[in-house]
Formats: structure tokens, C-alpha cells, sequence
């Protein structure tokens, strides 16, 4: 399992790392805030990933190319975020048999309902494993994501079983004042 900081920023070389095992792809910087905690997950279980900013809207050659690219890189799992008319995860997995996990953000508008509905509600076909709305959606993706990789990895499942038994133990201790 190879062991290396995420790379959060937009440039073309970074695209080129071959060792990233997860994609965390978002649709503005705005989902940032939100999106870290993907990102600080993976971190936790030391799984090597990239994150970066981009559109199937506003940048959609981009997504189309990235997502295209993503299998023979060797990403494994690609997480994408988006809000308001979310197509964003939708796309990426139009373009890849890669595992893709939607997480919708939340929007002014109607409080992600908008981007909940347009990421999990995809016609049979093309699947897009669809989290809860904002945070503990982006957390969720990347454990989605680090199960999916554990399945051929023991030490990570040794991990993930572990991560499991410390919140068992935290609940099991939790004292009421
Ligand atoms: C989506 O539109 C993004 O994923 C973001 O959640 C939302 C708003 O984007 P900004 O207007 O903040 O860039 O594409």
C-alpha cells in the first residue's frame, strides 16, 4: 500500500501521478470545505489519493478526459461531489467502469435536496453509489472507498476493522452527566 500526502492542486502533472489509488473529484473549490473531510479519511488510512476541481458543466471536455484516463492510471474508486444540478458524478461514471460514489452538496436553493435527487436518481444502466448529503457523506464516500480497496488489501481491512472496534468502544464508554 503505497503511502503518499494527497495532491490538491490543479495542475496538469499532478493529473499524470501514477500513484493514487482514489480520485476526489469536486465540482467548485466551494465543495472544498466539505470535500476535505474525503480527503482527511483517506489520509487516515494512509490511502494514497489526488483531489481536484472540476465541471461537467463548466469544464466538461476535462471531466470527460480525466474520467476516460482514470482506470489505466490506476485509480481504483473515484469520489465526485457536486451541488445544485449535480450531474457531476453522473458524467465521471458515464466515462468509466470504475466504481464511482456521488456525494451531494448542500445548496442554498434547497438545502441539497436539488443535488441529492440529481446524483442518486440515475436511470439502469450507469451506476453512481450515491452518499448522504454533505459532510458526513464525504467521510462516508472515502470509507465506501477505502472497503472497496480492502477487499484485496488485508493490512486496510486490518484497518478498517480496527477504525470499526474504536467507535464501538467509544459508544460502549460514553458516560451521560
Ligand atoms: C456545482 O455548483 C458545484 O459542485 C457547487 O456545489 C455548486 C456551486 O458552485 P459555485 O457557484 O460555488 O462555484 O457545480
Amino acid at each position: 500500500m503505497p503511502v503518499k500526502k494527497p495532491r490538491s492542486k490543479n495542475s496538469q502533472s499532478a493529473i499524470r501521478n501514477p500513484q493514487s489509488l482514489v480520485a476526489v473529484i469536486m465540482g467548485s473549490k466551494s465543495d472544498w470545505e466539505t470535500m476535505r473531510a474525503s480527503s482527511e479519511t483517506l489520509n487516515h488510512f494512509g490511502v494514497t489519493h489526488e483531489c481536484y476541481v472540476m465541471s461537467a458543466h463548466r469544464t466538461p471536455a476535462l471531466v470527460s478526459k480525466y474520467a476516460s484516463a482514470a482506470e489505466s492510471r490506476g485509480i481504483e474508486v473515484i469520489i465526485a461531489a457536486a451541488g445544485g444540478a449535480a450531474h457531476l458524478a453522473g458524467v465521471i461514471a458515464a466515462h468509466t467502469t470504475l466504481p464511482v460514489l456521488g456525494v451531494p452538496m448542500k445548496s442554498d436553493a434547497l438545502n441539497g435536496l436539488d443535488s441529492l435527487l440529481s446524483t442518486v436518481q440515475m436511470p439502469a444502466g450507469i451506476p453512481v453509489g450515491t452518499l448522504a448529503i454533505g459532510k458526513p457523506g464525504a467521510t462516508n464516500a472515502a470509507l465506501f472507498a477505502i472497503a472497496i480497496l480492502a477487499n484485496g488489501r488485508p493490512e486496510l481491512k486490518g484497518k478498517l476493522r480496527e477504525f470499526r472496534a474504536a467507535q464501538e468502544k467509544k459508544i460502549r464508554e460514553t458516560k451521560l452527566d
